[in-house]
């Protein structure tokens, strides 16, 4: 794990002391808190002053995404559910952290909730790395099974150890690749390209294998480090990569979809132990209901988006099954390396699982 953390604060002194003079400009794209000011009422954070309990939720990307669209869902049902004695403060854009700091803020409870990727979760709870292993999931319909099922539950109940409780899982997508150099359409166009990945071993030793130059960045550094050069890509789901504005700073995407990557919905534990049972059951069962609102928002995103890119200007490459296939080869060691870290039984145990879903909605 240690590889990451030092990788990722040399990046961060980095664009930090790049972005000095770009500040502005990516707050003013990225909606962070300089505009805190007028986001209470925006984001209808005041509170009545009524609720006997406040959750400070925060997310790492816009108020266009459909992670947000489902973090509203959340906050209705909750408040709803409870005639307003629970509140529910959201926050988007990193204004509170990126996934990492907000998972930390979470353990010493001075935030309730924040809906982080699976792969900076695996630097607290190293099992969920498997979820990031390259190809596993064939489709959207298997990994809801395996994660609404046995094998993701038993990981939701790990992240109490780390002072967090886990809800339930929402849908970040199947990342594809995107840069300013040249179309990626084999696995050799990824030699030499320098690429950010999130905070996650295995993403980094995956494109290392690939031949790329992989680091490590927070997601709320990433826009200006392509705008400044500093990266020559990354790779996020469609959805992202559009609302985002990635166009404006990327050429070429690329339908790699080489990773599904889950969200995990996150609760303090503190918090939720301070919860009456009621009041902890009406948080689950939102988060899970609006979890499926979130899904679909997300499918129907990915689904409309691609033509946008193209309008925006982005040269569009399919990827075809060959060049995927033989991607998935040259990480396989990668794979093999992180399964025994992790324990092979229970990989083998996410690979049946995966193999009964798609047996299951075939
Ligand atoms: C946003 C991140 C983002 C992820 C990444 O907080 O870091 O690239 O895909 O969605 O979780």
């Amino acid at each position: 794990m240690k590889k990451v953390f030092l990788a990722s604060i040399f990046s961060l002194t980095l664009i930090g002391l790049t972005a000095c003079g770009g500040g502005e400009e990516a707050d003013s794209e990225n909606g962070s808190a300089s505009e805190g000011e007028d986001t209470a009422s925006e984001n209808g954070n005041d509170s009545n002053g009524e609720a006997s309990y406040t959750i400070e939720a925060g997310i790492g990307l816009n108020n266009e995404h459909p992670q947000y669209e489902g973090l509203l869902e959340f906050k209705d049902i909750v408040e709803e559910e409870t005639d307003g004695d629970i509140h529910v403060e959201t926050y988007h854009s990193g204004q509170l952290g990126d996934d990492r700091e907000m998972m930390e803020a979470l353990q010493l409870n001075t935030q309730e909730v924040t809906i982080p990727s699976t792969a900076p979760m695996a630097n607290f709870v190293e099992e969920f790395t498997v979820f990031d292993f390259p190809f596993l999931f064939p489709n959207e319909q298997v990994a809801d099974k395996v994660l609404d099922g046995e094998i993701g539950d038993r990981l939701l109940d790990k992240l109490e150890e780390e002072e967090m409780v886990g809800l339930a899982y929402w849908e970040n997508g199947f990342r594809d690749l995107t840069n300013s150099q040249h179309p990626v359409e084999t696995a050799e166009d990824f030699n030499g390209l320098t690429l950010r990945t999130m905070e996650n071993d295995l993403h980094l030793d995956a494109f290392e294998e690939l031949g790329a130059n992989p680091t490590p960045m927070a997601f709320g550094e990433l826009f200006t480090a392509m705008q400044q050069g500093t990266v020559d890509g990354q790779e996020n789901p469609l959805a992202t990569i559009y609302l985002e504005g990635f166009y404006e700073v990327q050429d070429y995407y690329s339908d790699t979809h080489h990773v599904y990557s889950p969200f995990v919905f996150l609760m303090s534990k503190q918090f939720y132990d301070s919860l009456p049972d009621e009041y902890q059951t009406i948080v689950k069962d939102a988060a899970v209901e609006a979890g499926e609102f979130q899904r679909e928002q997300n499918r129907k995103a990915n689904e409309e988006l691609l033509g946008s890119l193209e309008e925006e200007g982005m040269e569009i490459t399919e990827v075809s099954d060959e060049a995927r296939s033989e991607m998935a080869e040259i990480v396989q060691p990668v794979i093999d390396q992180y399964a025994e870290d992790i324990g092979t039984d229970f990989v083998d145990e996410v690979y049946e699982a995966v193999e009964e879903a798609e047996e299951s909605v075939e």
